[in-house]
């Protein structure tokens, strides 16, 4: 199993992102790349990679041990990343709860043998792959409509590959933990 922890979209967001991105993306304009799947939209906080069924417990232990409140994310960016060819929304300002959470989240998964994270969390919710913006535009943007998401649930993601593409199944979900 391919398996990542991410925040996860209610139906209604994921159609005022995917509409926002349509319209910042606009292939008239010289955008070129494919854009993510509806469903497939989501904020990574851990990629787990290839993971035995065995240690699925310890992960589901370790998402549900985090201690977090309701926020709300505020996506006011649209960017790009060179490298992975990626667009994204993003944020200007992490908030507090998320940066607690991914460090929480990193923390329990050290007693679930992951190597700990390196890399600095860049929150980010991919719109596009293989991408490549116009050279007119100069990125990162700021949105003239932030989106605010209300986070209210955690979700341990399966990423399942087959003939159609990949395809994200929600394995479980967590709402915040009590006061
Ligand atoms: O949230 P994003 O779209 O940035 O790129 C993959 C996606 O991230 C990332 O995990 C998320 C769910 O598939 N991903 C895939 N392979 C990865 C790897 N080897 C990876 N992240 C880190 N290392």
């Amino acid at each position: 199993m391919r398996l990542f922890v991410a925040l996860w979209p209610d139906a209604e967001l994921r159609e005022v992102v995917y509409d926002s991105s349509r319209k910042m993306m606009p292939k008239k304009d010289g955008w070129q790349g494919r854009l993510v799947d509806k469903q497939n939209l989501h904020v990574t906080l851990a990629f787990l990679g290839t993971v035995s069924f065995d240690r699925v417990d310890c992960i589901r232990a370790a998402v549900e041990n985090i201690r977090w409140q309701p926020f709300t994310l505020q996506l006011d960016q649209l960017g790009y990343w060179h490298r992975p060819r990626v667009a994204w929304f993003g944020v200007t300002q992490t908030p507090e709860q998320l940066t607690d959470m991914v460090r929480q989240l990193r923390q329990g998964l050290l007693h679930c043998d992951f190597e700990p994270e390196q890399r600095a969390f860049h929150p980010h919710l991919t719109l596009a792959r293989k991408c490549r913006p116009p050279r007119s535009v100069d990125l990162p943007v700021v949105l003239a409509e932030v989106l605010n998401w209300d986070v209210r649930n955690l979700a341990l993601v399966s990423s399942v590959t087959d003939p159609a593409g990949v395809r994200y199944e929600v394995m479980d979900q967590w709402g915040p933990s009590d006061a």
